[in-house]
C-alpha cells in the first residue's frame, strides 16, 4: 500500500474526529427513551445475533462520456462492439454478531447475476452473462461513542476475493474471458475503513457516513480502482411501525491499474475491456420505507433510487436506477 491510498484513511479518521469534538459540544443534551429506533447503523449486545437478507436489482442503461449520454453509433465510431444496457441482481446474506458492547462482527456474502446487452457495427445484438458467489466481507464495527442521543461508529473490514475473475461465456467471438464489469469479484484484497455518525431526533434520526475501499496487490495483472463514499441521510417515522429515509450519498472510483492480458486483444473492440475507461463519480439520491413491527425481532425494508449527476470515464454504461428490498431479524 503506498502512501497515496493512506491519505483517504487519515481523511475519514480526521472527519470522525471532527464529528466527534462536534458532539462532546453538545454532551448533557438529553435524549428519549426509543433513542436509537430510526438509527441506521447498530451493534448489538454480546451474544446477540442478526441475520439478514437483501435482494439488489441495478439497471444499467445507454452510455455516457463525461457527464453526456452517447448513442450506439457514437460509440461504433470507436469500437466494433457497444454495451447497451447492464441489469445486475444480487442476493446478498449477512450474519452479525455482538462481541463486547463496543464491537460488533459481520459476515456479507453475495450471490450475482449479472448480464449485459451488446450490439455490434455489423448490428448482430448478443448477450453474456455471468453469475456465482461475489467478494465475501468480513467488518468489524467499533462503537466508539455511545450517549442518549448520538452513536459514533469507526469500522474496518476486508473484502475477499471469493468472486470468479475469470468468467467465461461465449460473443460473435467466440468464447471468451468476459471484460472486467462482468467479472464477480475485484481479484484483490481489499481493505474497508468506514465511520458514520448518527443522531436521534424526535421521532427520527440523521447521520453522515464514509467509506473507502482501498485495493491491495494485483490479480492477473490488474487491480480495480479504489473506490471512496461520502454520504448524509435523514430519517422520520410515519407511522408507530414505519418510517421513511431519504440519502444523498457521492460516490468515487478510479479507474483500472495495470491490465488482464487474456483481454489485451479486446479493448479496441469494446470499451469494457479498456481499464482506462472504467473510473467515474456519482452523486446518488435515493428513498427507503422501513417496517418494523411491534414486539416483532423482524425488520424489513424496501429501497429505490437514482443517480443525480454521473460523471464516467466514458463511453461507460450509465446507471438508470437501484431497487432493493430487505429483512432482518436479531436473534437474543
Ligand atoms: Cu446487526
Amino acid at each position: 500500500m503506498c502512501s497515496k491510498k493512506l491519505l483517504p484513511a487519515a481523511i475519514l479518521i480526521a472527519i470522525s474526529a471532527v464529528v466527534q469534538a462536534e458532539d462532546r459540544h453538545h454532551e448533557g443534551h438529553a435524549g428519549h427513551e426509543d433513542h436509537s429506533r430510526h438509527f441506521a447503523h447498530h451493534a448489538h449486545e454480546p451474544g446477540e445475533w442478526m441475520l439478514s437478507y437483501r435482494a439488489m436489482t441495478m439497471a444499467m442503461e445507454g452510455n455516457r462520456d463525461g457527464t453526456s449520454d452517447v448513442s450506439d453509433a457514437d460509440v461504433l465510431v470507436d469500437f466494433m462492439v457497444a454495451p447497451q444496457n447492464m441489469d445486475m441482481t444480487m442476493h446478498m446474506i449477512g450474519a452479525m454478531v455482538g462481541v463486547t458492547h463496543d464491537i460488533s462482527v459481520m459476515v456479507m456474502v453475495p450471490y450475482l447475476n449479472i448480464s449485459m446487452d451488446h450490439i455490434t457495427r455489423a448490428g448482430e445484438q448478443f448477450t453474456t452473462d455471468a453469475s456465482g458467489i461475489g467478494d465475501m466481507k468480513v467488518i468489524g464495527k467499533y462503537l466508539m461513542v455511545d450517549t442518549q442521543d448520538k452513536q459514533i461508529f469507526l469500522s474496518a473490514g476486508l473484502s475477499v476475493p471469493t468472486g470468479d475473475t475469470e468468467v467465461m461465456d461465449t460473443t460473435p467471438m467466440g468464447e471468451v474471458r468476459l471484460p472486467y464489469p462482468m467479472r464477480l469479484g475485484s481479484g484483490t484484497y481489499d481493505l474497508i475503513l468506514a465511520t458514520s455518525a448518527q443522531y436521534a431526533l424526535d421521532n427520527g434520526a440523521w447521520g453522515v457516513d464514509g467509506e473507502a475501499m482501498i485495493r491491495t496487490g494485483s490479480n492477473n495483472g490488474y487491480t480495480l480502482g479504489d473506490r471512496y463514499k461520502l454520504g448524509g441521510w435523514y430519517t422520520r417515522g410515519i407511522a408507530p411501525e414505519w418510517s421513511v429515509t431519504g440519502r444523498l450519498s457521492g460516490e468515487t472510483w478510479k479507474d483500472i491499474e495495470g491490465a488482464d492480458p487474456a483481454i489485451a486483444h479486446m479493448v479496441a473492440m469494446v470499451p469494457s475491456a479498456d481499464p482506462s475507461l472504467r473510473g467515474g463519480r456519482q452523486i446518488n439520491a435515493s428513498l427507503d420505507l422501513n417496517f418494523e413491527p411491534a414486539g416483532s425481532e423482524h425488520e424489513f425494508s424496501i429501497e429505490l433510487g437514482t443517480p443525480v449527476y454521473q460523471k464516467l470515464d466514458g463511453p461507460q454504461l450509465a446507471t438508470d436506477w437501484v431497487a432493493s428490498i430487505g429483512w432482518r431479524a436479531t436473534i437474543n
